[in-house]
């Protein structure tokens, strides 16, 4: 059931504006910038940061696609163990020499992103890996840590973060479920 409403539309239009500017601040410009989102909420998350570096630098930078799926022994009884791997990714841009920002929406145990560093390292020779995420909930399994985040919500683990997207869902805001 629901517990805490934690952004509304307005904030995570806000909070993905401010990553955009941090984005290009950090690479100083948008220069071999790749964006990738990991499928499902991460890919209109990455388009609209795309949309956002449009406006503010005028230049489209190239997005791509990563689905990657979390094989958990039972994802409702919170067990944390597992394994992630990549189904399919769409990338189309040659990733060599490129600053590749994956894009996600819930960063937990990090194993998500590991699977996706290691698709990407498998297809190029990236100058760079960064990593956006909206929320960050804490519990990493792995040493990775987010560049870019929209907003830290410090979690137990039997909480759930349920993320909607009007792109996906009937709805925009992002709250903790229990
Ligand atoms: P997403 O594909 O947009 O990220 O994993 C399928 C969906 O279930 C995810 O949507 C995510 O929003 C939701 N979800 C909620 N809790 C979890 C969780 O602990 N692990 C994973 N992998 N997904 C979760
Ligand atoms: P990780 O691999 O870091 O454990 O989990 C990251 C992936 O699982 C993300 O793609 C994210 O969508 C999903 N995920 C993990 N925990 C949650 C959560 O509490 N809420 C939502 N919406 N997704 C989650
Ligand atoms: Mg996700």
């Amino acid at each position: 059931k629901e517990k805490t409403s934690i952004l509304d539309s307005a904030a995570i239009s806000r909070a993905l504006k401010r990553i955009s500017h941090e984005i290009i601040e950090r690479n100083k410009g948008t220069e071999d910038l790749l964006l990738v989102g990991i499928k499902t909420r991460g890919t209109p998350l990455a388009t609209r940061i795309q949309q956002n570096i449009e406006e503010i630098e005028g230049i489209k930078v190239p997005t791509g696609e990563l689905d990657i799926s979390l094989y958990r022994d039972d994802l409702s009884n919170k067990s944390t163990a597992g394994e992630a791997t990549v189904n399919q990714s769409n990338i189309q841009t040659n990733i060599d020499g490129k600053k590749v920002i994956l894009v996600d929406d819930v960063l937990y145990t990090g194993r998500t992103v590991r699977a996706a560093l290691d698709a990407v390292v498998d297809i190029g020779r990236p100058e760079s890996i960064q990593l956006a995420v909206l929320i960050d909930r804490g519990h990493r399994e792995l040493p990775i840590r987010a560049d870019y985040v929209g907003k830290n919500i410090p979690t137990s683990m039997d909480e759930v973060i349920k993320v909607q997207l009007n792109e996906v869902d009937e709805a925009e805001k992002v709250s903790i479920f229990e």
